[in-house]
């Protein structure tokens, strides 16, 4: 068994703190359609198969996928597989949504003249910035990322692929109630699983 130093039920490696007892809010691996009958679509095409939930609309735009819990404030751990190639892409997630307010996004981009870059997002009503770090690893088709974003520490927002590891850190404003919601821009992406600790304080 996997260690649990302070006992929440949560294992160490998958922890984003270490003696708080925190609450795992949502595990899901996209094994079965019906785990995600109720999340909605702002736009794109999101769908299960092969075991992994798959935005499969290419073309330039953003694509945001939501399921229907609200939470207060929370760790999300993701990976996924990169889709089309092609500058002006980016895949992640935001957390803390609410509509034309507030959101704390954790993603990797690929912006044509910028290179690539991970990327952490802190919108809430009196402030905006974007904190962006170089990304090391590659983003090509077929290239798997995994991406954790923990309020705890900032807007922490780490970035693995094997050895890799690239961290970029921004703010967190007073509230981070909100939505998640799985966010990609000009490209297709099958995300592998999702992984949601709500944080004891
Ligand atoms: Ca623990
Ligand atoms: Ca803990």
């Amino acid at each position: 068994m996997d260690p649990d130093t302070d006992g929440d039920l949560i294992g160490d490696a998958c922890d984003p703190q270490m003696g708080p007892i925190d609450h795992l809010a949502l595990f899901n691996g996209f094994y079965y359609p019906v785990t995600i009958n109720g999340w909605t679509a702002t736009s794109g095409t999101w769908t299960l198969y092969s075991n992994a939930l798959h935005q499969d609309a290419p073309a330039p735009g953003d694509r945001m996928f939501a399921p229907p819990t609200l939470y207060n404030r929370i760790a999300v751990a993701t990976s996924f597989v990169v889709g089309a190639s092609g500058p002006n892409r980016a895949i992640g997630f935001c957390s803390g949504f609410v509509t034309g307010a507030q959101q704390y996004c954790c993603t990797v981009q690929d912006k044509s003249g910028g290179g690539q870059e991970v990327v952490s997002t802190s919108v809430y009503p009196t402030y905006a910035n974007q904190t962006k770090v170089a990304w090391t690893g590659t983003f090509n088709v077929g290239d798997r990322i995994a991406l954790v974003q923990n309020p705890a520490n900032g807007n922490k927002c780490e970035a693995t692929q094997g050895v890799v590891d690239v961290v970029a850190t921004d703010s967190i404003g007073p509230s981070t109630a909100g939505k998640l919601e799985f966010f990609t821009s000009s490209t297709t992406a099958a995300y592998d699983y999702v992984h949601i600790v709500e944080l004891a304080n």
